[in-house]
């Protein structure tokens, strides 16, 4: 999964994001939109990188790691289906019932849900590693309430190896990961700890070559597969 994320400061973001969906549409099964457009792009604007990434038959996942009350959750997710997204990053710290009437309410617009589980960042530890009560780890009950409320997958980083095979394991639903190539995270490691796909950005889109390079890791992931 292509994550569009421009570089600070860049005028041209609409331009930014359709070129590099061109650029790699061959090589990626879907894109990924965070802050860096959802907030500068007008919603029209948005609308039409989606349409774009829709004619070459790619899904499109606004990262907004939603973690709200019922209510906003729900107008945020009405604003991103009508957008054209596919499906929307949510945190389970909301609770497990908000979690769950989120899911059914993007079922219900035929769009997805894929919740954080454990995030690929050096301080990940501080919060989806916390001990509850000194016992069960946070991120095995947001993995827990993703699987309660049906969720449509999971993300854990590709920097976290251990949790990447343990959520392996339990999981019922795809692993996303984050964190490949500029955050430290492999490529081939990942995928073997339990990876189902990658989700990567600055290496493809601040590479110069973002369809060589988007290319070569296609190749990388066949061959770590076995296909
Ligand atoms: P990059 O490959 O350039 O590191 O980008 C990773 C993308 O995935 C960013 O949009 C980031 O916000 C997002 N992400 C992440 O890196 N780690 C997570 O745990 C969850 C994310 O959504």
């Amino acid at each position: 999964m292509l994550a569009l994320d421009p570089p600070a400061n860049r005028p041209d973001l609409q331009e930014f994001a359709e070129k590099m969906i061109s650029a790699a549409e061959q090589h990626v099964c879907a894109v990924k939109m965070n802050f860096h457009l959802i907030l500068p792009l007008s919603a029209t604007e948005i609308s039409q990188v989606n349409r774009l990434a829709h004619s070459f038959g790619l899904q499109s996942i606004a990262d907004i790691k939603l973690n709200d009350i019922e209510n906003t959750n729900e107008v945020a997710a009405d604003h991103l289906t009508r957008m054209g997204f596919d499906a929307a990053i949510a945190n389970p710290f909301m609770g497990k019932g908000a979690l769950s009437a989120l899911v059914q309410k993007a079922h219900k617009a035929d769009a997805g849900v894929i919740a954080l589980v454990y995030m690929s960042h050096p301080e990940a530890a501080e919060g989806y590693g916390l001990k509850v009560s000194g016992k069960k780890q946070m991120y095995k009950i947001f993995l827990d309430r993703a699987t309660y409320a049906g969720a449509d997958g999971v993300v854990v980083g590709a920097t976290q190896l251990d949790i990447l095979k343990k959520v392996s394991k339990k999981k019922k639903m795809p692993i996303y990961s984050p964190g490949i190539g500029a955050q430290g995270g492999g490529v081939e490691k990942a995928i073997k700890s339990g990876a189902d796909y990658l989700i990567i950005g600055r290496s493809i889109v601040e590479s110069g070559q973002p369809a060589k390079v988007a290319r070569d890791i296609q190749s990388r992931i066949s061959l770590a597969v076995g296909k």
